[in-house]
């Protein structure tokens, strides 16, 4: 029997707004638990979850942490994972997996700023995944906080199901409860009234309880236990809790209420996996919170040291795993055996003997598990794996150069390690421009990546805005004509091609025509004609950028019974192709994109400019959410590399956007003509 039955195992989230407090809360719950044997700071870069220098340095999180502790001794022992997640939006990709490992998402608010732009995002996600909420009301200490004005706020943006389970007191210096035993003074409203009001949301999900409240006019609070949580379950009641992680205040209510009130991993909304057998059909999987079934452990983070090496951490959602136990790693067939199980508490690995369903533990060192696999015991022939976790667009670019001649081959290998540990940190390679392009959510993701490096594995690139992929085609039709001829020493090279260029609808591509008759071509010959003409799709013709959307059709031409050979037709096929090009009215095609912008209302008018400055079209708005204005534009790409900084500015980083390719354009005259001059114009010199 596991020390810890699953129904005293909690393991919650930590979301919302940088700054808000998240990671100094953890620490506050951490010592009062007594876990550690006192708060450590942010600021002085001493905390459990921030533990990388870089972090310490940016005074953020700036990835997922994991800690692990235990309160209370005896049958009234509770585990409790808690997992403190970057509040920046270019981290997403590490915050956003954290909902995928929790039952409860505890949306802190900072008390000075009141509701912040990730405090609605982490809301709607929680809600999304089916999780319970908890909102936390941090920095109740600071100066200048409102305190009544933020819960009225909070109550008109995410409903009246938002209240209090307890209430700031003796001028937020401590919280007194209004739901276990009501008592006490409050700094505004009162104790009653909050638990009057608790007490009437409660019992509208339990008819026989509403029933008896409307004859008593009371209900006794072990009564209303179990219909609260069901209430939070049902997203009835979003409880809200005060707190300061910085003088203590509300710390231990904010303990009792995640091992009184927060849902065990029994309660929770298990998630559902896909089966793919070896030749059978796929099939969806449910879990079940069972320690007695088959072991399905869902891998949602994943951390490279670069001395210690590579850590997977998984939350068990079914069965139990052992140390040493054989486990198959999502498609694979090949069983591993981890040595060791793990708990977290930030960097620090405290073996245990076992997981249940409902715990966070971590493997080290099997190479074989990525991020967002499935752990299972099923058998060889069970391909387990999760769904795709919604994450945003990687949309900002950089391209990378390492300043060290012959360091490419570790830049590889590192950014291969940097995006096993952040789904949303990708890499592209640019043929045309032969450029390494890293992407990401925003310029802060890519800079905490170049000091990543740089820091971590000594490793130095230069950065610049990655080339526009422009294309390039023809305005009109033209005829193209070219003998090659060679009589050098010995045998001649003898061949002639008759062509015609013609533009094709935007996106069609390239097609090659074979409308030679008579053989005035020899069949075998026509390979090497096109061959020669795809030569100069590849480096365009005015600026070179591949071209695009022709239609090339070889009706004629003349051969040779000795001097015809397949490098003559390349040759001429190549010149007949430049020759009507030259006719056919060649220009530059610009990528267009959609964005999408999500920003505060207000902003709108200042966006709206923003774009149409650089040649943006709005084509529509919405609103997503009081206060908020969802913008819908096309522009092209290259008008919007200072795109994401102004935006940062103008939305006083409230802003957030998405960029799609959407089809490509003629550029504008002076774009066309300053591409043409940048391009060398012995490019097409005579052979
Ligand atoms: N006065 C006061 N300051 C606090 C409190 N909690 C946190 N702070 C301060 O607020 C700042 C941000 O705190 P963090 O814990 O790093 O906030 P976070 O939510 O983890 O921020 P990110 O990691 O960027 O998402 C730090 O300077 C903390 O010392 C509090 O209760 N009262
Ligand atoms: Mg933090």
């Amino acid at each position: 029997m596991s020390k810890f039955p699953i129904k005293r195992i909690r393991t919650l989230a930590l979301v919302g707004q940088a700054g808000s407090g998240k990671t100094s809360l953890a620490e506050a719950l951490l010592a009062r638990a007594g876990a550690i044997p006192a708060a450590g700071s942010v600021d002085k870069g001493s905390t459990v979850c921030d533990y990388t220098p870089i972090e310490k340095s940016a005074k953020h999180s700036l990835k997922l942490a994991v800690a692990s502790f235990e309160m209370g001794s005896g049958e009234a022992a509770h585990r409790i994972h808690l997992l403190d997640t970057p509040g920046m939006p270019d981290f997403l990709g590490h915050s956003l997996p954290a909902l995928a490992a929790v039952e409860t998402a505890a949306i802190v608010i900072n008390a000075q700023n009141g509701i912040e732009m990730m405090t609605g995002r982490f809301m709607q996600w929680a809600a999304k995944r089916g999780l319970d909420r908890l909102i936390v009301v941090n920095r109740i200490d600071a100066d200048n906080v409102k305190l009544e004005a933020l819960l009225a706020q909070i109550q008109e943006t995410f409903g009246k199901e938002c209240l209090p389970l307890n209430l700031p007191a003796g001028k937020a210096s401590k919280v007194s409860d209004c739901f276990f035993a009501p008592s006490g003074e409050a700094d505004f409203s009162s104790v009653e009234q909050a638990h009057k009001n608790l007490v009437e949301q409660v019992v509208e999900v339990d008819e026989k309880l509403m029933e008896a409240y409307l004859e008593k006019g009371e209900v006794a609070p072990e009564e209303l236990h179990e219909p609260l949580e069901r209430a939070m379950r049902e997203g009835h009641l979003i409880p809200v809790v005060f707190t300061s992680a910085r003088t203590g205040a509300g710390i231990a209510e904010l303990l009792d209420v995640i091992v009184k009130l927060l849902p065990n991993p029994a309660e929770g909304n298990p998630p559902e996996y896909i089966n793919e057998p070896v030749g059978g059909a796929a099939s969806t999987l449910s879990t079940i919170p069972d320690p007695g079934k088959h072991a399905l452990a869902h891998v949602f983070k994943v951390e490279i040291d670069p001395y210690i090496g590579k850590l997977a951490v998984f939350r068990v959602h079914q069965g139990r795993l052992t140390p040493g136990m054989q486990l198959y790693v999502g498609e694979g067939r090949k069983p591993i055996r981890p040595g060791h199980l793990y708990l977290l508490k930030g960097k620090t690995q405290v073996e245990v003997s076992e997981a249940v369903p409902g715990d966070i533990c971590a493997i080290a060192k099997i190479d074989e598990i990525h991020f967002n696999h499935v752990l299972h015991d099923s058998a060889a022939d069970a391909h387990i794996h999760a769904r795709p976790l919604e994450l945003p667009n990687s949309v900002f670019g950089l391209a990378i150069v390492p300043k060290k001649r012959g360091d490419e081959q570790k830049v590889s290998d590192v950014l291969h390690k940097l995006m096993a540990e952040d789904p949303c940190f990708k890499l592209e390679h640019n043929a045309q421009a032969n450029e390494t392009v890293m992407r990401g959510l925003g310029e802060t993701h890519l800079k905490t990546m170049l000091e990543k490096m740089a820091g971590q594995y000594k490793l130095e690139l230069d950065s610049k805005p990655p080339s526009i992929p422009f294309r390039e085609t023809i305005a009109t039709r033209a005829e193209g004509h070219s003998r090659h001829k060679k009589q050098t020493g010995g045998a001649g090279q003898f061949g002639e091609v008759f062509l015609k260029v013609e533009p094709l609808p935007r996106g069609k591509g390239f097609e090659f025509v074979d409308a030679v008759k008579g053989g005035a071509i020899p069949n075998q010959f026509i390979p090497s004609v096109e061959k020669g003409v795809r030569n100069v799709l590849e480096t365009g013709f005015v600026a070179g950028y591949p071209m695009q959307d022709v239609r090339v059709t070889v009706y004629d031409g003349k051969s040779h019974p000795v001097d015809s050979k397949d490098v003559a037709f390349m040759s001429a096929g190549r010149k007949a192709f430049l020759d009507a090009l030259a006719k056919a009215r060649p220009i530059v095609l610009e990528p267009i994109v959609n964005v999408e912008i999500v920003a505060p209302e207000e902003k709108m008018g200042d966006i709206a400019g923003e774009l149409s400055g650089h040649r943006g079209h709005i084509k529509g708005s919405d609103s997503p959410r009081p206060g908020l204005v969802q913008i819908k534009a096309t522009a092209p790409l290259s008008e919007l590399e200072h795109f994401p900084a102004r935006l940062k500015s103008l939305t006083a980083g409230h802003g957030s956007y998405t960029l799609e390719f959407s089809h490509y354009d003629p550029a504008p005259p002076p774009l066309q003509q300053r591409l043409v001059a940048a391009h060398k114009p012995a490019a097409h010199a005579e052979d």
